[in-house]
C-alpha cells in the first residue's frame, strides 16, 4: 500500500517538509477553504498538487469532497449541488487526483465523547463513552423519543451520570461531540458556533421522515448521477463507513455492517463505486469482524484507514494499538490483494507534547508518526514474507 498522511492544507502546523522526512509518499487532503457545495476550481486544485509535488510527494486522495445534507435528504437544491459535485470531480480528474473519499452520514461526520482519555502510559486517546453520548442525546439535546432508543443498562448509567453532572462537564461534552470533532471536517459546524445545540436540533429536523430505505435511495441517486464523470476521468469514489457503525440520534445509517456494504456495492456495481476500508469505524461495532470484511471487500477497496477499536463491556469503545493483531491481519489482506491502495493511519494517541499543539482531534504528530512507523513495519515484514 502507498503510505499516505492526512494533511489539512497550507495552514497545517505539520508541514509537507516534515512529512517527506518521515517516509510519507502520498498526501490525503481537501480544499478546506471552499464552503461545502461550491465547485472546486481547477486552478485551486493545481496549486495544491504542485505544492505537494514540489515536496517530492503526490496528492493521492481527496478526503473529503463533502456531500451536502440536501443531497442526503433529497432537498430541492440537490440536483444543482450534484452538478457542482460533478464539476469538482472532473477538475480533480484533470489534475490527476483520482481517489475521492466521502461519507453519507446525516448531520454528524463522526462521534467521540472524550478526546484526551488518559492511557496508563501517560499518553491519551479518543474515547467513546456510550452513557455520556446517551446523556447528551437525552438531557442536552432533549431529543423527542431519545430515551426509547437506549437500552436499560445504558439508561441506568445515564442516571448515575446525571447525579454528578456539572455545567462545566456538559459544556465539555457539547464541545467534544459537536465542535471539536466536527469543526474541522464537517461544513455544518464551525469552531466558533454560538448555539451548537440549537443548530444540531435544526439539522436533525431535516431528516424527519427519512428512513434507511430513503437514505439508500438518495445515495443511489447521487452515485448514478456521478458515475459517468468517474468513468470518464478514472476516479474511484470511496465511501467512508459510519462512525460509530450503529444508530445515533434516531438518524438512518448507511454503511455499518456486512449487509450494508453488500447493498451499497450491488446498488451501483461499477468498479469506480468503492469503499474506504476504515477498519477503525467498522471495528467499533461488536457485530463486525473486520478481518472477514477486509478479505471479502478487498477488490472494491480503494483507500484504507489503518486503525482499530476495542469495544468494551457496556458498548464504550477506545482506539487500540496500531500493532493490534486484527489490524495486522487487515494490512496483510490488502498487501496481498491490492498493493497500490493508498493507506493512512488514523486516530493515533497524543504523546510527547502533542497535547500542547492544538492539533485537530485524532490527528497528532508524534502519535501518528509512531503509528505510521508501526504500520510501515508490518508492511515491510509482510513484503519480505512474500
Ligand atoms: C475522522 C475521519 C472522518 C472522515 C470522513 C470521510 O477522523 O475518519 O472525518 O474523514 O468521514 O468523509
Amino acid at each position: 500500500m502507498e503510505k499516505t498522511w492526512r494533511w489539512f492544507g497550507p495552514a497545517d502546523k505539520i508541514t509537507l517538509t516534515m512529512l517527506r522526512q518521515i517516509g510519507v509518499e502520498g498526501i490525503v487532503t481537501a480544499l478546506h477553504h471552499i464552503p461545502n457545495g461550491e465547485v472546486w476550481p481547477l486552478e485551486e486544485i493545481e496549486k495544491i498538487t504542485s505544492m505537494i509535488a514540489d515536496h517530492g510527494m503526490r496528492w493521492s486522495v481527496v478526503e473529503s469532497l463533502p456531500v451536502c445534507e440536501a443531497i442526503k435528504y433529497a432537498g430541492p437544491e440537490r440536483d444543482l449541488l450534484i452538478e457542482n459535485y460533478k464539476v469538482s470531480l472532473a477538475n480533480l480528474g484533470k489534475a490527476g487526483v483520482k481517489t475521492v473519499c466521502y461519507n453519507f452520514m446525516p448531520v454528524l461526520d463522526w462521534a467521540r465523547t472524550d478526546l484526551e482519555y488518559p492511557n496508563p502510559d501517560g499518553t491519551s486517546n479518543l474515547y467513546f463513552n456510550r452513557a455520556e453520548f446517551a446523556y447528551f442525546d437525552i438531557h442536552i439535546l432533549k431529543r423527542e423519543g431519545a430515551r426509547a432508543d437506549w437500552d436499560a443498562d445504558t439508561l441506568s448509567r445515564v442516571e448515575a451520570l446525571r447525579r454528578k453532572m456539572t455545567p462545566e462537564k456538559e459544556r465539555r461534552l457539547i464541545d467534544n461531540i459537536v465542535i471539536k470533532t466536527q469543526g474541522f471536517v464537517n461544513g455544518n459546524f464551525s469552531e466558533n458556533e454560538e448555539n451548537p445545540v440549537e443548530k444540531f436540533r435544526n439539522l436533525l429536523k431535516l431528516y424527519e421522515g427519512i428512513d434507511k430505505e430513503a437514505l439508500r435511495e438518495n445515495l443511489r441517486y447521487f452515485l448514478d448521477a456521478i458515475m459517468p464523470v468517474c468513468r470518464e476521468y478514472g476516479i474511484n469514489m470511496c465511501v467512508h463507513p459510519d462512525d460509530p457503525p450503529m444508530p445515533v440520534f434516531g438518524l438512518p445509517r448507511i454503511v455499518t455492517c456486512d449487509e450494508d456494504i453488500e447493498w451499497f456495492l450491488n446498488a451501483v456495481p461499477a468498479p469506480h463505486n468503492g469503499l474506504t476500508f476504515c477498519a477503525g469505524s467498522l471495528s467499533a461495532g461488536a457485530h463486525n469482524d473486520v478481518t472477514v470484511l477486509a478479505r471479502k471487500y478487498a477488490e472494491r477497496t480503494h483507500f484504507v484507514h489503518a486503525r482499530i477499536c476495542t469495544v468494551l463491556p457496556g458498548g464504550d469503545f477506545r482506539e487500540s494499538s496500531h500493532l493490534d493483531p486484527r489490524l495486522i491481519d487487515v494490512v496483510r489482506t490488502f498487501e496481498t490483494l491490492r498493493p497500490e491502495v493508498p493507506m493512512r493511519v488514523d486516530h493515533a494517541p497524543l504523546m510527547l507534547g502533542d497535547e500542547r499543539m492544538g492539533y485537530n482531534a485524532g490527528y497528532s504528530f508524534h502519535g501518528r508518526m509512531l503509528a505510521l512507523g508501526m504500520v510501515s513495519g508490518i508492511m515491510a515484514t509482510i513484503n519480505t514474507e512474500k
